[in-house]
């Protein structure tokens, strides 16, 4: 397993969509995890992306080119990944901070809540304060979840927290963030009701807020 998890790994480097979704499905087929197949092989493949992106060995098109493939696994395990209990647990509204394009983060974080029973309203990237606002407020969410990728775009997060105390919303929602840069001591300076580390963590934080 450990042999074809690193070949899922180089693939979504390479950014090899066609062959990637056959490797997926045979480490399914031979009995592999899908949530060991995401911790394992998937996400190990965005933090070495990362990391060439940062010393200059991979550019934009190519690290693109990796996130899209990486989607493609994402979609074949998602099933997989999505199989939790279907209650209702409450309305969470999701979304990418303004000005910020990462989604592969949020997404999974969507999934997960949906497979764990919540109602997930997403509203994409580059969400503004006043888009998670007007949402939080139409469709009755009980969570708003938001995800930043880059420092520049963190304070967004903070922006939308004072959007929605101005709104008079703050005594009726939770606010959960989370992405790369985020921490836990930012959540709280910032006055975040909570802050999760990855997807299963922000499933865990939101089960806490609905339980009261
Ligand atoms: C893929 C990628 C891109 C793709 C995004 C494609 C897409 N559809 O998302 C593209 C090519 C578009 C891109 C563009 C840019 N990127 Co980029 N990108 C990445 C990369 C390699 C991977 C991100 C990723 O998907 N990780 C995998 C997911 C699963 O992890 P995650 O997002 O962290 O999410 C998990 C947790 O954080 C958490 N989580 C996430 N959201 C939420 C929300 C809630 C509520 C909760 C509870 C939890 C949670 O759960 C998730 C699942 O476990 C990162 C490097 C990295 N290692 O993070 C750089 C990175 C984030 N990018 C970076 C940069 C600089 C950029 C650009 C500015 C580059 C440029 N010069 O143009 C642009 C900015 C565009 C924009 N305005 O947003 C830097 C940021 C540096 C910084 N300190 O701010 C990084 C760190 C790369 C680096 N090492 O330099 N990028």
């Amino acid at each position: 397993m450990a042999e074809i998890n690193e070949k899922i790994t180089q693939l979504v480097i390479a950014g090899d969509g066609a062959l990637l979704e056959t490797m997926v499905h045979m480490a399914l087929d031979t009995g592999g995890n899908a949530a060991t197949i995401l911790d394992q092989a998937l996400l190990p493949a965005m933090d070495i992306v990362g990391q060439r992106m940062k010393t200059g060995e991979m550019f934009i098109p190519e690290v693109l080119l990796a996130a899209k493939t990486m989607e493609a696994g994402l979609k074949v395990l998602t099933p997989f990944l999505a199989e939790g209990e279907k209650s209702n647990a409450g309305t969470c509204v999701l979304g990418t901070v303004e000005g910020d394009l990462h989604d592969i983060g949020k997404n999974l974080v969507g999934m997960m809540l949906s497979g764990s029973g919540f109602k997930v309203i997403d509203l994409g990237i580059n969400v503004t304060a006043a888009d998670f606002g007007k949402a939080a407020v139409e469709n009755n969410a009980g969570i708003v979840c938001m995800s930043a990728l880059l420092t520049t775009t963190m304070p967004k997060m903070k922006q939308t927290i004072d959007h929605l105390t101005e709104a008079g919303l703050r005594e009726t929602v939770k606010i959960l963030v989370g992405g790369a840069p985020v921490t836990a001591e930012y959540a709280r300076e910032i006055g975040a009701d909570g802050y999760g580390f990855n997807a299963a963590d922000a499933v865990e934080k939101a089960k806490e807020f609905a339980a009261g």
